[in-house]
């Protein structure tokens, strides 16, 4: 329990102002966060890992500060998470009147407007003019899961359709729907049945057009499974924990038109590309695709805890009254926290921002890659991007110089983020209110980082 005085330490470190540069003052992770972490090896589970253990004191804008005041740029936002960035004063004063009205009642016990708010806005911002309805849950894979309870109801059909490299959580049924097995699944079996795999578009990996790569797993569906028995096919319109793999341009397109001809539910999963990372509201929407149900978290309420599943209303509304819900499902303090995350994108438009700095690092990292063999490949959308490490004049991945590169980068205040079924790609996720100069910065540390690797 923290005394008297380190709380009044807390409050009046809150108050102070950040600043926007990097800066180590220690070794790191520094001494108290080397304190804290010998703490947490003895009572914090060992299956829940941490990347970088530096504790966190507080934030703003793109930087942390650190326990032993250093000054860390973040190129992760928490995983896609806080979009908006940190310490976001629109946001802290709506969480604060919030908490101060109230914090729970259940909405299915007693409603509250902000739920309904939050849902007209999914409506208004999800593909389609179609009436759309919403049921708000507190993580990704609950609104997985609830999609996939929704696309079965709907049509009741069974089998779910999914892809090479696809990551939808770590439930249950969203550890069937995930591909990988390490470390996400091994062990935890058994599985959820009636989920089957298909091959994902890959473009630097399988050299085919969208329209072939398509046409490769709808044969496969069609000979496998079997069009009438499928409820819905969930994809992430851009791979996340896969690598941020972007399908080829047609592939979304001619899956989306598939589904439509075979009365079958067409879910993106939107949780990570989602919420203007790719420099769209979501990531379907750079080829127009207009999908049945969206899954939506992250980006959504600026840090607080809140899912969404958004969807066509003659899907969405079969489900019997009471189906769906949860205990927390749109707390309001997350509620109110997406209204003012959402105000704060549109306000600052920063889906133009998300594109703006996609240029900047695609630029940067393509004039990277041309001077190093180890990177294979380099995309993404707005500012989700990547690139993927190799042994140089192949295509086999290099999972080695993606750990070295992370490290290289967190002993100097930088948060990078690897993903990949592989381990092999470097994602950047900033938040998208990085200034010029902290994103100059943070791609010069990677920069560095790559040659030394090299
Ligand atoms: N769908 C597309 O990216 C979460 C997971 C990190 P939850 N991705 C980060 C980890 O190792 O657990 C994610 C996603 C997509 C679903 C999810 C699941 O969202 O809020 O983590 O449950």
């Amino acid at each position: 329990m923290p005394d008297l005085v380190e709380e009044s330490t807390m409050v009046s470190s809150l108050q102070s102002s950040v600043g926007t540069e990097r800066l180590v003052v220690t070794e790191l992770p520094g001494p108290k966060s080397q304190v804290l972490q010998a703490r947490r090896k003895n009572i914090v589970s060992a299956g829940v890992t941490n990347g970088f253990t530096v504790y966190i004191d507080r934030a703003e804008g793109a930087i942390l500060v650190d326990v032993d005041g250093n000054h860390i740029l973040d190129l992760g936002s928490g995983i896609a998470v806080t979009t908006i960035g940190h310490a976001v004063p629109e946001l802290i004063e709506a969480v604060s009147a919030q908490v101060a009205a109230f914090t729970h009642t259940c909405f299915m016990v007693t409603p509250y407007e902000s739920y309904i708010k939050v849902c007209e806005e999914l409506a208004a911002l999800t593909p389609g003019t179609h009436a759309k309805t919403s049921a708000l849950f507190n993580s990704g894979a609950e609104a997985v899961e609830n999609a996939v309870k929704i696309a079965r109801h709907a049509t009741g059909r069974q089998a779910v359709i999914v892809f090479d490299h696809a990551y939808h959580g770590r439930t249950n049924l969203t550890m069937a729907l995930t591909a990988k097995n390490m470390p996400y699944k091994d062990g935890f079996g058994p599985f959820a049945p009636e989920v089957y795999r298909v091959p994902m578009s890959y473009p630097f990996r399988d050299g085919l057009s969208g329209a072939e790569a398509a046409a490769r797993a709808i044969a496969q569906i069609e000979g496998q499974v079997g069009a009438k028995n499928v409820a819905a096919l969930l994809i992430e319109p851009v791979q996340g924990e896969g690598g941020f793999i972007v399908p080829a341009e047609g592939f979304l397109p001619a899956l989306s038109k598939w589904t439509t001809d075979n009365g079958v539910v067409f879910i993106a999963d939107e949780i990570q590309s989602g919420f203007g990372r790719t420099g769209e509201w979501f990531a379907v929407d750079h080829e127009g695709v207009v999908p049945d149900i969206v899954t939506t978290a992250k980006g959504l309420a600026g840090g607080m805890p809140l899912a969404g599943v958004t969807g066509r209303a003659e899907i969405m509304n079969t489900v019997h009254e009471g189906g769906l819900g949860g205990t927390y499902g749109g707390n309001p303090v997350a509620a109110v926290a997406a209204l003012a995350a959402i105000r704060f994108m549109r306000d600052r438009n920063l889906v133009a921002r998300a594109r703006e700095i996609g240029t900047l690092v695609l630029d940067n990292l393509n004039a990277l890659a041309r001077d190093v063999t180890i990177i294979g490949d380099v995309r993404g959308r707005g500012a989700m991007i990547a690139f993927e490490l190799v042994v140089p004049g192949t295509t086999e991945p290099n999972a080695a110089a993606a750990k070295a590169i992370v490290k290289y980068c967190n002993d100097r205040g930088v948060i990078a983020l690897a993903c990949g079924t592989y381990g092999n790609v470097i994602r950047l996720l900033p938040p998208l209110v990085i200034t010029d100069e902290q994103l100059a910065d943070g791609l010069g540390v990677l920069g560095e980082a790559v040659r030394s690797v090299s």
